[in-house]
């Protein structure tokens, strides 16, 4: 009989062979980073490229202090604990092996919600000296529309008047410097791990928007103390299946939320740190004075590109992104986006080759054994577009470039919130904070082909300009009518 293995620290030298584990003393760990923000993604980048660092400098000062700022946060919190803050990163390679690594560098886990004061109090701490989020593209309050800071959100109204008792990122972050200020101890690094171009300089611009809000004298010090290193980050990190950790239990060892990854990985970060940091170049970060091209590069094509494949293969009926790169007029069509809209608005990079950069995203996207559900990439699309797509197109309308093949993405956005289904009929698993407002604006496209992008909120004022609406109305009712986007995707390539 198989018998498995629970994952903790107790039995981490006891799993089998196959498993690799930390080899540093995690007894000894303190935690000089806390990460809002525990998802997949934190645990198979930042936290995995720590527990590289670790391993390699045996440092005692660079734990990770998970945090979660909403109740959804409890149940990663209650696992993590339950297995000492270990997991198994399982990362997938194309050509069928797999890796079972356990990560050890997360060493703690806050939920805020429960104690807003010991979560403050944690991060007002002299070991802080690093507070790392991932807190998804939306999570910034940054409204495009008016392209600053959104205080209309309830939690943020909250966070003005009940300083000491936050519920939003920026409220617990102004209330923790506002402690740190207090103790006389130095800021910490405020290291922004979302696919947001700029993510330092957006986290800072919003920030100080909040702070300067609600106490005016704090957002001095926090402008001249606290810095925001901008980064690019990547590495392809589907949703955990209970097939991944079942996987595990035949292989003898029950981990109750493992992550799965692609091998890929990048980080390429701007080097000022307020109070320190990890060397994580010795372990294949790449620090440099500016990060603007790569992330643009990054965010343009692969998270851009993911978007055009979610979209485009929900309403087809594909169910992954592998799938859709299996399905040669959807590789045609990725790359012929990627190659006529978004490269010739991007800024050369030095040591990379736009056109091998591109082939490895493709190869990327169609790892077989990834198996990165469209639903994935198309939740909450309504923060992921304005960032990834949108600014191409409005680029590419100033240039004179083509817009066409972005167009027919946001026409197939639009049936797809309207419809629900796919040309098949098959309901579609939306998850988007705004999809009763995008489904209302959708829904009127029959009387008025215009309506989906009269949310500005998303578009900011695309409408105004008739070179993409002649295009998107004419795809937009193309697509009502037949139902057919791998048409209308064969007739843009056959131009
Ligand atoms: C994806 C990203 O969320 C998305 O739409 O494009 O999660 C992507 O997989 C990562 O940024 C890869 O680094």
């Amino acid at each position: 009989m198989n018998t498995t293995i629970q994952l903790n620290q107790k039995n981490l030298h006891n799993l089998p062979d196959s498993f690799v584990v930390p080899k540093y003393d995690r007894s000894q760990l303190k935690a000089g980073i806390v990460h809002i923000g525990v998802g997949g993604f934190h645990r198979s980048h930042e936290a995995c490229y720590n527990d590289d660092f670790l391993t390699l400098s045996q440092s005692t000062e660079w734990g990770i202090c998970g945090m979660g700022l909403r109740e959804a946060d409890r149940k990663i919190g209650d696992i993590l604990k339950q297995q000492d803050y270990l997991y198994t990163l399982i990362v997938k390679h194309p050509d069928g092996r797999q890796e079972n690594r356990v990560i050890g560098s997360i060493v703690d886990f806050v939920l805020a919600s429960d104690d807003p004061a010991a979560a403050t109090d944690r991060l007002a701490d002299a070991q802080t000296k690093i507070v790392s989020l991932t807190i998804t593209e939306g999570g910034y309050h940054f409204n495009p529309a008016t392209n600053a800071f959104d205080f209309d959100h309830p939690d943020v109204q909250h966070d003005l008047v009940n300083p000491h008792a936050p519920k939003m990122i920026f409220g617990f972050l102004t209330e923790a410097l506002r402690k740190r200020r207090a103790k006389g101890l130095p800021a910490f690094t405020i290291q922004s791990c979302d696919n947001i171009q700029h993510n330092g300089d957006m986290t800072r611009k919003m920030l100080l928007a909040f702070a300067e809000k609600q106490d005016p004298t704090l957002a001095q010090w926090i402008s001249s103390s606290v810095s925001f290193p901008n980064a690019m980050v990547d590495r392809i990190t589907p949703m955990t299946t209970l097939q991944d950790i079942t996987l595990l239990e035949e292989a003898g060892v029950q981990d109750l939320w493992p992550v799965t990854c692609e091998p890929f990985t990048q980080w390429i970060i701007e080097d000022h740190f307020s109070d320190g940091r990890p060397d994580w170049e010795s372990v294949g970060a790449q620090f440099v004075g500016d990060v603007t091209p790569y992330e643009l590069m990054k965010i343009r094509l692969l998270n851009a590109g993911h978007s055009v494949l979610g979209l485009l293969g929900s309403v087809h009926g594909h169910a992954t992104i592998d799938g859709c790169i299996a399905d040669p007029l959807f590789a045609s069509y990725v790359r012929r986006f990627m190659d006529v809209e978004v490269t010739p608005i991007l800024a050369p990079v030095d040591e990379i080759n736009l056109d091998e950069y591109k082939s490895t995203l493709i190869e990327r996207f169609g790892n077989p054994n990834i198996k990165d559900n469209l639903a994935r990439i198309c939740l909450e699309s309504s923060s992921k577009l304005p960032k990834f797509i949108v600014p191409t197109i409005m680029e590419n309308l100033e240039k004179g470039g083509s817009i066409k093949f972005a167009a027919l993405v946001i026409a197939a956005w639009c049936y797809y919130s309207d419809k629900g289904v796919s040309k098949n009929g098959v309901a579609l698993d939306i998850v988007d904070d705004m999809k009763a407002e995008l489904h209302s604006y959708a829904s009127k496209t029959e009387q008025d082909s215009l309506a989906f992008l009269k949310l500005d909120s998303v578009f900011g004022d695309l409408v105004q300009s008739k070179t993409f609406t002649d295009e998107y109305v004419a795809m937009v009712r193309t697509l009502y009518t037949n139902r057919d986007i791998a048409a209308q995707m064969d007739v843009l390539l056959g131009e």
